[in-house]
C-alpha cells in the first residue's frame, strides 16, 4: 500500500511494473482518498509508548482500532511545543489539545464513541519541531473536579497552592489541568467579582478562572484582566443558586507553596 499527500494541485502519474524481467500477471488497483489531515499513519495499540519527530507544519500520525465506551488517554512528552489531534474514522477532527499535559505538552482524554478506527496526530505548535514520546493508555481514574469543591466565602481572601495532587478532569468541557474547584451561593441580578492574584505576587502561576452554574454548565472565564497575568472576572449572576468556580494554571504546571501559590477573592456587592 502506498499513501501519499500531494503538495501541489495538478496531475500525478502512477506506474505499475513487474519486479525484474519476465514477471507478468493480472493485478487490481484501488485509489482512495485517505483521512483528511492524517496520512502515512502507523498502527499503535493501547499500552504503547512510541517515539517520533515532528517536522515543521506536518503531522505525525498513528491509528488504532478502539472499543466504544472505553476512555483512553494520549500524552505527549517533548521539549518542543506540540499539539495532539484525535480524528474519527472519516478523518474528521474530534479532539484537539495544545497544553493539557505538563508544561506545553498536550493531553487528550476521550471516551470512545464507537468501536472502530481512530487516528491520533502529533504536530508542532506553529513551526515547532523536535522529537517526542507518545503514550497511549486506558485513561487513569480521575475524580471529576466538581465532586468535592471547597466553599468560597464572600469578601475573604484565601491562599492556596497548586500541587501535583491537583490534577483534575471536568467531563462537561473535556478539560484537564491542575487547579481547584470552589462553590458559592449567589442571588440573581447580583454582580460578583472574582480576583485571582498570582503573577502579581511573584507566583509562577498564570491564573485562569472559570465560572459554572449549578449544573456545571460553563458561563464565563477570565485569563488576564487583573494586574500582570492575573485574572479578574466581573459577572452579573443570571439566577439565584449555586455557582462553581475553577481556578487553574494556564501553564498547565504545579509546584510548591513558594512557586505555585495564588490568592483568591470573591467580592459580592
Ligand atoms: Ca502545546
Ligand atoms: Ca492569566
Amino acid at each position: 500500500m502506498l499513501s501519499f499527500t500531494p503538495s501541489d494541485a495538478g496531475t500525478y502519474y502512477i506506474i505499475i511494473r513487474g519486479y525484474g524481467t519476465g514477471s507478468t500477471g493480472e493485478y487490481e488497483m484501488t485509489l482512495s482518498e485517505g483521512p483528511i489531515g492524517c496520512s502515512n499513519a502507523q498502527p499503535i495499540q493501547l499500552g504503547d509508548v512510541v517515539n517520533g519527530y515532528v517536522q515543521a507544519d506536518q503531522e505525525t500520525c498513528d491509528y488504532f482500532d478502539g472499543t466504544g465506551g472505553v476512555t483512553v488517554q494520549f500524552d505527549v512528552d517533548s521539549y518542543a511545543d506540540t499539539v495532539l489531534v484525535l480524528y474519527d474514522e472519516d478523518g474528521n477532527e474530534w479532539f484537539y489539545n495544545d497544553d493539557g499535559g505538563e508544561g506545553l505538552n498536550p493531553r487528550i482524554r476521550a471516551l470512545l464513541q464507537y468501536s472502530g478506527r481512530y487516528y491520533i496526530a502529533v504536530h508542532g505548535f506553529g513551526s515547532n519541531t523536535g522529537s517526542f514520546t507518545l503514550t497511549f493508555q486506558i485513561a487513569p481514574e480521575v475524580e471529576d473536579i466538581f465532586a468535592n469543591p471547597t466553599f468560597l466565602p464572600a469578601n475573604t481572601r484565601l491562599r492556596a497552592v497548586i500541587t501535583e495532587a491537583d490534577y483534575f478532569y471536568n467531563d462537561t468541557i473535556s478539560f484537564t489541568n491542575y487547579g481547584h474547584a470552589y462553590y458559592f451561593d449567589g442571588t440573581g441580578g447580583q454582580t460578583i467579582q472574582i480576583d485571582v492574584f498570582a503573577d502579581s505576587l511573584g507566583s509562577e502561576i498564570d491564573p485562569i478562572v472559570y465560572l459554572f452554574d449549578s449544573n456545571g454548565i460553563y458561563l464565563i472565564s477570565d485569563d488576564d484582566s487583573g494586574i500582570d497575568y492575573d485574572s479578574q472576572l466581573v459577572y452579573t449572576l443570571p439566577s439565584s443558586g449555586r455557582y462553581y468556580v475553577i481556578v487553574a494554571n494556564l501553564r498547565g504546571a504545579y509546584g510548591t507553596s513558594s512557586t505555585h501559590f495564588y490568592e483568591l477573592l470573591l467580592t459580592m456587592r
